[in-house]
């Protein structure tokens, strides 16, 4: 930003929104099929990359999903689990605010 002379400086005030991380987390019993569904329906994945994102969670335990606002994030929290209750599965899915550091 150019910066002003300090009678004509414009105080501005950035606001940058926090971001949350959709992490879904593995589990024994959860298909992988449905996960790549979920990760299709919900995230927007290809198949090739919902599969290999599913496969990230069975090895390391989790994977951000998606980022997303607070209420954005939320929601696809809330959907994934009623989906997946819906379906008989455990799968679980949470927030993770995003670190600043
Ligand atoms: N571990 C599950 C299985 O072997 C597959 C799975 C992957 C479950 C990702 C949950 O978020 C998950 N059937």
């Amino acid at each position: 930003m150019a910066s002003l002379a300090p009678e004509k400086a414009i105080k501005e005030k950035i606001i940058k929104p926090n971001k949350y991380h959709v992490i879904l987390l593995n589990d024994d019993y959860t298909t992988m099929e449905f996960v790549v569904e979920v990760l299709r329906q919900f995230f927007g994945k290809s198949s090739a990359a919902a599969h290999s994102l599913m496969l990230k969670i069975h090895i390391e335990g989790e994977a951000v999903c998606g980022v997303y606002s607070y209420d954005v994030a939320q929601t696809k929290v809330n959907q994934v689990i009623e989906f997946a209750r819906k379906n008989g599965q455990p799968l679980m899915c949470i927030i993770r605010e995003e670190s600043t550091n």
